[in-house]
């Protein structure tokens, strides 16, 4: 008999919509939205739709496996649990006494973003076990977040359902209807409302079609932008002086910066028109409320961190905050009393322990001069063959004999096929989880909806059997899921009504905005700074990066063209890549410079670098502009026919904040490819 469950979507994404789930003999049937989450509002996207065949189909991991094939070929046969973890320990056990255990690390990323399968038992086993550290922020999000943190301090600036009632929307590097669904219901509210829509991007994306003013920049010039419009915000008296005075550190020195190039400098750099700038100044100072809403692409380049800084700059300088609907749409995930470091077990970490850069791991792992040099990867909630910069170089090295790799998921993917032991996980629908968001302010739990599939088990389960391997004896090995539920955010918070978090209902959610219904910036939140004041020249920055003030460096490149990789509407990242689907894949090209080479729509053309080559059929759309070629992240080689996916044309040098990935510095050729 069919049942239908409540649940919570788990994916890298920042709505963490509440679905309604259909049970029927122990399967899941269907997916589809609940209006259990006001924001979400009982719509889902497209994709996770398809969760029926992802969990129930043919790439789902079903027992342990053991590697047979050679690495990257993905045979594997069937083995016991006790043959798995026996496995692991023995070869982890030897390598911790050859070269200590330094010499293993685990390689993961936010695959499910549920607070225990994201990071709990899984990071207490390696803080005991005194693996490598591993820095996770820098794939993705981290130079967003510390441009954040340096300027405003950990707070959420605003709640997304206020953007209904500004005046003026910036939608800034955030492809709206793909990577942010909800908020678009939300800004065609405040349109029909009158709101004025400014959208910059460098393609033009489904919002950009519904805007006033579509600033189609190059990417990674947006620092340069900001800094342009500041200057002439103050050129036309668009400064709010008083609120500077009271508020804000460092505006001299950053207007400084912005007066440092003329207005048709920054402009030639950005790739637009000095009127462009000039009419995005004038209305944002003559319009309020106004918001920001930046998302990821302005961070994905080696000037991203001050791209962010120069952007989250402008509201202050413009003293458009302390109303609703005023601001920068920023920092939801501060909203919530996590308590990571009990949940994470922190108090193991032996402070000597080395902290590598997820973003250059793959480097790492073909490093011998590492001291001591990684001879064991325990992978999961990641794909990092098929998401990580510089895909050649993870290949080469998941490639290495000598490297143990250990891979779990909840499928097979291009990754695990390079494991020597693969372990299934369940998903998020067979086990209970906590679930704060990044784009939202509600707190939500689920429990699973259907049994393990196969002999699958929950991150928690296989980490608390591995450390029970390994002789883990402390209590913290043993916590149940709901007491970990316990230890992963604050229950004496008032937010929390008194309701233990393992006891949260599962078809309510809770508001976590600490000035209540309203999370207005000087009215009910105030920055976290060190000065208390919104810091444009940031001491935390300075003192983490020596990075206080937004700068600008061109990409030093001979490749001509711009390859950009934002998110795809089939697939979160990776996530569903094993699933069949029907429509083409493509490489978008502005005419001008399909023109320039001979190049026309819907023939096969070859894309490459110094770091590979890929071949994917054209489109040519002046949805991107001159200059710029776009095709999608997290693609799996199966669409390949040389096992290379645009991953591998990235580079992994690294961003001017938080050491973060700079996929869309990728610079490329394109020719015509005969097959
Ligand atoms: N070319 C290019 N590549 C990019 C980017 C780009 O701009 N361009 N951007 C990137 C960005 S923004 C991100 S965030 C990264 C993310 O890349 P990844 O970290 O690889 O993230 P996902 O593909 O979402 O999920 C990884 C895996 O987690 C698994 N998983 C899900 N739930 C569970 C679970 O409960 N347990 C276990 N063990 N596994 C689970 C899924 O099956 C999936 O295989 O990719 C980056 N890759
Ligand atoms: N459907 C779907 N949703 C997702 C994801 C997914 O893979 N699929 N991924 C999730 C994850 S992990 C993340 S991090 C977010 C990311 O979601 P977004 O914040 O939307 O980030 P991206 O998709 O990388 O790129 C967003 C837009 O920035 C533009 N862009 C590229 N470079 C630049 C630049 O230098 N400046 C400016 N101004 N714009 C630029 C791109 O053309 C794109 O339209 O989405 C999440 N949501
Ligand atoms: S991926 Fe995002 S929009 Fe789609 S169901 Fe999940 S949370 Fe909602
Ligand atoms: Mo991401």
């Amino acid at each position: 008999m069919a049942q239908t469950l409540p649940s919570v979507c788990p994916l890298d994404c920042p709505d963490t919509c509440s679905m309604t789930v259909t049970v029927e003999d122990d399967h899941i049937v269907n997916v589809r939205g609940s209006r259990v989450n006001p924001l979400t509002r009982g719509a889902v996207c497209q994709k996770v739709t398809r969760y029926p065949e992802w969990v129930h189909g043919p790439s789902r991991l079903q027992t342990p496996l053991r590697r047979v094939g050679q690495k990257g070929e993905g045979r594997f046969e069937a083995i016991s649990w006790e043959a798995a973890l026996d496995e692991i320990y023995g070869r982890f056990t030897a390598i911790r006494q050859d070269y200590g255990s330094q010499a293993i690390t685990p390689l993961n990323y936010s695959g499910p973003h549920g607070l225990l399968a994201v990071g709990s038992m899984d990071l207490r086993f390696f803080y005991k076990l005194g693996a490598s550290r591993l820095a996770r922020r820098p794939l993705c999000g981290g130079i967003k977040s510390e441009a954040l943190v340096g300027t405003y301090g950990a707070v959420p600036l605003m709640r997304p359902e206020h953007v209904a009632h500004a005046q003026l929307i910036i939608v800034w590097g955030v492809n709206v209807t793909v990577s942010q669904l909800h908020l678009m219901h939300i800004i065609r509210t405040a349109q029909k409302q009158g709101a004025k829509l400014i959208v910059v991007d460098p393609r033009r994306t489904q919002v950009a079609r519904h805007a006033d003013l579509h600033v189609a920049l190059k990417p990674g010039t947006d620092g340069v932008l900001a800094l342009a419009l500041a200057a002439e915000l103050e050129r036309i008296n668009g400064l709010d002086h008083e609120f500077i005075a009271d508020h804000v550190l460092g505006a001299e020195a950053y207007l400084e910066q912005a007066r440092s190039r003329s207005l048709e400098a920054s402009a030639d750099i950005c790739g637009l028109t000095p009127a462009d700038i000039r009419q995005m100044a004038e209305l944002y100072k003559t319009i309020s409320p106004a918001v920001i809403c930046p998302g990821n692409g302005p961070e994905r380049n080696q000037n991203g961190g001050s791209s962010l800084q120069a952007i989250f700059a402008l509201p202050a300088l413009g003293g458009k905050f302390g109303v609703l609907g005023g601001g920068l749409l920023q920092g939801a995930s501060s909203a919530f009393p996590k308590t990571l470091p009990r949940l994470q077990g922190d108090a193991f970490i032996d402070p000597q322990t080395r902290t590598l850069n997820i973003v250059t791991l793959g480097r790492d792992l073909l490093n011998p001069d590492l001291d001591p040099p990684i001879k064991g990867v325990f992978i999961y909630n990641h794909n990092p063959v098929i998401v990580h910069p510089d895909q050649n170089t993870m290949k080469r090295a998941l490639s290495r004999e000598d490297l143990f790799t250990v891979v779990c998921d909840v499928v097979m993917t291009d990754s695990a096929a390079y494991a020597d032991v693969v372990l299934p996980a369940c998903s998020h629908f067979e086990y209970a989880d906590l679930y704060p968001a990044y784009g939202q302010h509600f707190l939500q739990r689920a429990e699973p909806v259907i049994p393990p599939v196969g002999e699958s088990l929950p991150n928690t389960e296989i980490f608390r059997r591995l450390a029970a391997r390994f002789g883990f004896t402390e209590p913290e090995f043993q916590a149940s899921d709901a007491e970990l539920i316990d230890d992963a955010v604050d229950g004496d918070d008032i937010r929390l009504q008194g309701i233990a978090p393992s006891q949260l209902p599962t078809d309510e959610v809770l508001l976590m905005t600490a000035g209540g219904e309203d999370a207005i910036l000087y009215q009910t939140t105030f920055p976290a700074t060190p000065s208390g004041k919104i810091e444009l020249e940031s001491s935390y920055l300075k003192q983490a990066y020596n990075h206080p003030l937004p700068t600008f460096r061109p990409v030093d490149s001979d490749y001509p063209l711009s390859l950009i990789s934002p998110a795809s509407d089939k697939r979160t990242s990776s996530t569903f890549g094993d699933l069949p689907y029907s429509d083409a894949i493509w490489l978008d090209m502005h005419p001008d410079d399909a023109t320039a080479r001979q190049l026309e729509d819907g023939m096969w053309v070859r894309m490459w670098n110094e770091l590979g080559e890929v071949h994917l059929p054209l489109r040519v759309t002046d949805e991107v502009r001159p200059g710029v070629v776009c095709s999608e992240k997290g693609l799996w080689f199966r669409t390949s026919d040389n096992g290379q996916t645009v991953s591998a044309l990235a580079p992994a040098h690294t961003a001017d904040l938080s050491e973060g990935a700079c996929y869309n510095d990728t610079r490329v050729e394109v020719d015509k490819w005969e097959q």
